[in-house]
């Protein structure tokens, strides 16, 4: 379902049934008319990787390819920044969870990731359950061969997967991260022989928005063209009123032991 922004802010009805598709498929798509600020965003990236400045990336485990995944560079660049906050976005965000957004992380693309499925919930979680979106924006039209983003439609409605769930302890270094983390893969991959579900890969246009609910999989299929770029940035949200915010990634619900996690949200201004 690819939702019109101004009819979700006028027309009641058409919003409850973007919210109902929501829930029951765990995406929704829409998209923002700047592509000023697209461009911007862009063009500042761009700039920043020229000037050689050091880049904060997302650690080695979790990339698939050489192309850097650049994390909270929203600190850095407005443009970025402004994208995460953007009213409309915030809006539906607010609507769909009635709780107010708290964004809090961004990665930039430059490339596909080749990410295979997984949810973000296993990263970022919340108690009570469920209190986390991801909007992954085009910026750029994206190539059926660079590698795009694709989704498991009702993936969301899946149990959550915790260490607990995997029989997994809570990892001492970065290479018990890495195997725990690949357990998890091979437990997603056979989740997917297991159930009927199917991946879907929307054709997303610059300006184009994907929100997906916490539990959603998702992932990047493999770069067919490596010359390729793929543009895109992905914010992660929180929402307000929340009693924890953690990283299950260092959680065991039965040792009652939570992973911290150091929010550093970005503020909403007009909030
Ligand atoms: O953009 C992609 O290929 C997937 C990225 C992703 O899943 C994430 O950052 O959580
Ligand atoms: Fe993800």
């Amino acid at each position: 379902m690819k939702i019109n922004l101004n009819n979700i802010k006028n027309d009641k009805v058409y919003l409850d049934k973007a919210i109902k598709f929501y829930e029951d498929n765990g995406y929704l798509i829409s998209s923002i008319n700047d592509n000023k600020l697209i461009d911007d965003i862009n063009l500042k990236i761009q700039n920043h990787l020229n000037s050689k400045r050091d880049i904060k990336t997302n650690p080695k485990i979790f990339h698939y390819n050489e192309s850097p995944r650049i994390v909270e560079i929203w600190k850095e660049i407005d443009s970025v920044k402004k994208l995460a906050i953007n009213e409309d976005v915030i809006f539906l965000l607010k609507s769909l969870y009635s709780r107010k957004p708290i964004p809090f992380s961004t990665i930039n693309f430059l490339k596909g990731t080749e990410q295979p499925l997984h949810s973000d919930y296993f990263h970022f979680a919340t108690k009570p359950d469920g209190y986390l979106a991801g909007v992954w924006t085009a910026l750029e039209d994206i190539d059926e061969s660079s590698g795009p983003l694709s989704i498991v439609p009702g993936s969301n409605k899946l149990p959550y997967v915790w260490l607990d769930t995997l029989g997994l302890d809570i990892p001492k270094n970065k290479k018990d991260i890495k195997n725990n983390y690949t357990k998890y893969e091979e437990y997603i991959k056979k989740v997917m022989l297991d159930k009927k579900f199917e991946i879907y890969t929307p054709k997303l246009m610059k300006g184009d928005f994907l929100i997906w609910s916490a539990n959603i999989l998702h992932g990047a299929g493999e770069i067919k063209d490596k010359s390729k770029s793929r543009l895109s940035q992905v914010t992660h949200y929180h929402f307000e009123g929340c009693e924890k915010y953690f990283n299950p990634l260092f959680t065991r619900h039965d040792q009652n032991k939570y992973g911290d996690r150091d929010l550093n949200s970005i503020k909403i201004p007009y909030e």
